[in-house]
């Protein structure tokens, strides 16, 4: 049976989250294990790698591993390079001089508690332990070919999230009208947030043997999905404050930050985020329904993260 655009799918879905984020936390684990000599280094990188993440990243290459028919083990070592990615963005993101955060996933930041020069290195670690994990496959079975053009889209991730990181950081100094803003903003998001999805999505489906033509559809519904994770986020950033303050304006639209809420509205977000999930729907149309549905499922539960 084909996903169509009316089909509803069956699906347990919070088991098999919970069961693949148990298994990659396990695979992480086993990535960073602290040892001699750099032992300190080691503790910085497992201190933000292995603290309480929804796990999105890697749940969303195995997911797409598996549709186009590969096992998941085949994918994980491409699975925890793109959350190690992730990890070492966030480490970064947080600094003063960038985002100046204190918390992250509920506790502080990596440099408040191993300081700023430590938490550069170790983000400069798991970059380079990203790349190592997913360039040795430890399926001798393996095509080269698939490693290497691996490798290639997080190199290609990490070019964006670097470019997206700089708008941003460039937008705060910019004047915008509603035009020009929201086109700065889908720059933004779709480097410095979707690329990243987008990686995730298209490793899982390259280490999983999939065609030319699955991958690239599976990458025009890893664009959708990355947009739509960061509008999501966008509307939580303001619902969560605004509940905090007691107030109906949250704190982006106090501070001036370029967002989708302060830019379009609440609800106006909140439906393009549905909409973005529908065209992401539109893109796996085709697939078998059974197999398709923890991608489904994953663009589903983002988009009611906001609602
Ligand atoms: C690593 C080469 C390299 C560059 C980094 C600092 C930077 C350049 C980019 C910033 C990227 C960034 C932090 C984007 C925000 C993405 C985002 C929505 C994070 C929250 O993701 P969730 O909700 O978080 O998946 P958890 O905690 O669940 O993992």
């Amino acid at each position: 049976r084909h996903l169509t655009l009316a089909a509803s799918y069956d699906f347990e879905f919070k088991s098999y989250m919970v069961n693949k984020a148990k298994s990659i936390n396990k695979a992480l684990e086993e990535a960073v294990p602290l040892r001699e000599p750099v032992l300190k280094i080691r503790e910085t990188m497992r201190y933000t790698l292995l603290s309480d993440g929804k796990r999105v990243r890697p749940m969303l290459c195995l997911a797409a591993c598996e549709l186009v028919g590969g096992q998941e083990s085949i994918a994980m070592s491409a699975a925890c390079g793109i959350e190690m990615l992730h990890a070492s963005s966030l480490i970064l993101d947080d600094l003063p001089c960038m985002d100046n955060d204190i918390l992250r996933r509920g506790k502080p930041t990596n440099h408040i508690v191993f300081g700023e020069d430590i938490a550069i290195l170790a983000s400069h670690a798991l970059i380079a332990l990203a790349v190592q994990k997913a360039g040795t496959s430890t399926f001798a079975n393996v095509p080269r070919e698939r490693i290497l053009k691996t490798v290639e889209e997080m190199v290609k991730a990490m070019e964006g999230l670097v470019a997206g990181q700089e708008a941003d950081l460039a937008g705060e100094r910019m004047s915008f009208d509603s035009d020009t803003g929201l086109q700065h903003l889908e720059f933004i998001h779709t480097h410095k947030t979707a690329a990243l999805l987008e990686a995730a999505v298209v490793t899982g489906a390259i280490m999983g043997g999939g065609s030319d033509e699955e991958i690239e559809r599976l990458r025009s519904y890893a664009r959708c999905i990355g947009l739509m994770f960061q509008v999501v986020d966008d509307v939580l950033d303001v619902t969560k404050s605004s509940e905090e303050l007691g107030k109906t304006a949250g704190k982006d639209l106090i501070a001036g930050k370029l967002t989708y809420p302060r830019l379009m509205g609440v609800e106006k977000s909140k439906e393009y985020a549905e909409r973005l999930n529908r065209e992401a729907r539109e893109h796996l149309l085709g697939f078998d329904i059974d197999k398709v549905a923890p991608l489904l499922s994953l663009a589903d539960y983002i988009v009611c993260l906001s609602t």
